[in-house]
């Protein structure tokens, strides 16, 4: 019995029901645009915030129910965490889970330890998933913890440290492959610095794009076949992180020839941080050849930090699930819930609670996202909109068969003013709103 134990697996029931523990929306066979809601939404639970974490912030202890959280991470504590989280995960009956190489394992300090650590919590894991048919969305190694990556990882200062990241990857990137990861992930939480005053900057980016270097090799020598991808963040824990957003990723990845190799999980709370909107990080990755997976979550408009709140706007999803729906869906990705509770949510029942709020938030803008999809209008508005474009002038530019002195003649020979025309923003706007009826 674990702490999870109480409740029956989690079912669609409907917008009307009067159960709490049911999802509302998220009805995993409904086909939508032919393909299952399920393998549309592809839904992962995190192990970091939802089984790892006591519910502590930088001015309070734990207040979450989490008992093999109590002690030191051993063995037997490592083996009811695994318990407890697979229990909640087939519980919620949805496909994925993620998770960090220290989330799961028993504590280890030596390297060897670590190794033999991770191990033995990885054919615990790979019997949990053969037993619950539960898959691996994506695993990561934490690099951000320990006080030797104070100063970073992949642009710590000291080589050491550098080669104890290596040696960290290195070993979650084959426990992920052989535990049949869809992914692997790397977020810089401490590639960044606190100040320029003691920082190699160029150096530093030298020394992590080698790092992801490595990490693609190695890859291939593996035959890891899944996406690798790095998490875009702005800062948080240092002042300035080198993955700021999508875009400073794909630059970085074509200065180290890595832009065929790596893609971007985004995650929403993220974005945000960085000034940016979802969707515009979603349009960014598309347009870079760069999408991979989402982690999704919500921030608080209201203050600066990664909150990591359970998303409940679906309004606020449906032009990122427009753009999921352009694209046919995820390729290797899917949404992997990073977000936790808030710390009065002291029951475990507040877990699913949360989960299933969620999931039936993505429903939503899946269902939305659908309807405004196949009305078709959005998309006749952008395609009128660039219309001009298919005249002679404009097949002429885009072909590259005009140059700048071209372009000013043709100009100037016709002694003409372009008529303005209208943006339809206001239009587009009611064209997502129209389909969101809940
Ligand atoms: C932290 C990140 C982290 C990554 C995995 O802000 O979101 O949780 O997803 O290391
Ligand atoms: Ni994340
Ligand atoms: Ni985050």
């Amino acid at each position: 019995m674990t702490l999870f134990a109480g409740i029956d697996r989690v079912r669609y029931e409907g917008p009307d029901t009067r159960n709490e523990l049911a999802y509302r929306v998220y009805d995993k066979n409904r086909l939508v645009l032919g393909k299952r809601m399920e393998d549309w939404l592809r839904v992962a639970v995190c192990y970091w915030h939802s089984f790892n974490w006591p519910g502590h912030d930088i001015f309070g202890q734990g207040t979450l129910p989490r008992p093999w959280l109590a002690g030191p991470a051993t063995r037997e504590s490592a083996g009811s965490k695994l318990e407890a989280a697979f229990d909640f995960l087939t519980r919620l009956d949805i496909p994925y889970f993620t998770f960090h190489d220290l989330d799961a394992m028993p504590a280890a300090s030596r390297p060897s330890e670590h190794i033999e650590s991770l191990r033995w919590i990885e054919e615990r894991i790979a019997a949990k998933m053969a037993a619950t048919g539960v898959k691996l969305l994506w695993g990561t190694a934490n690099l951000f913890s320990h006080p030797r990556y104070a100063g970073g990882a992949a642009t710590s200062p000291d080589p050491e440290v550098y080669a104890w990241a290596a040696l960290q990857v290195r070993c979650c990137l084959e426990a992920t492959h052989r535990l049949g990861g869809e992914n692997y992930v790397l977020w810089g939480g401490r590639e960044g610095y606190d100040t320029l005053l003691n920082t190699d900057l160029k150096r530093e980016l030298n020394h992590y794009g080698r790092f992801l270097a490595l990490v693609v090799e190695h890859k291939h020598r593996i035959g890891f076949k899944g996406t690798l991808m790095v998490e875009p963040k702005p800062f948080e824990p240092t002042k300035h992180q080198y993955d700021r957003d999508v875009a400073a990723v794909h630059a970085f990845l074509r200065r180290y020839g890595l832009e065929r190799e790596v893609k971007v999980n985004i995650e929403v709370n993220h974005a945000t941080l960085a000034g940016l909107d979802f969707e515009h990080e979603i349009a960014a990755a598309r347009a870079a050849g760069l999408f991979g997976s989402v982690d999704i979550n919500r921030g608080d408009p209201r203050n600066g930090w990664d909150t990591d709140q359970f998303p409940n706007n679906a309004q606020d999803l449906v032009p990122a699930m427009l753009q999921l729906l352009e694209d046919g869906g995820f390729a290797t990705g899917g949404f992997n819930f990073d977000a936790k509770v808030r710390r009065q949510s002291v029951e475990p029942a507040d877990l699913y609670l949360a989960h299933i709020a969620g999931i039936d938030t993505l429903a939503r803008a899946l269902l939305a996202a659908e309807e405004a999809h196949a009305a078709g209008a959005l998309a006749r508005l952008r395609e009128q909109r660039y219309s001009g474009w298919s005249s002679e002038l404009g097949r002429r530019i885009e072909d590259g068969a005009m140059d700048l002195a071209g372009l000013a003649d043709w100009t100037r020979s016709r002694e003409l003013e372009p008529s303005p025309r209208s943006g339809r923003q206001e239009l587009a706007e009611s064209l997502i709103a129209r389909h969101c009826r809940f």
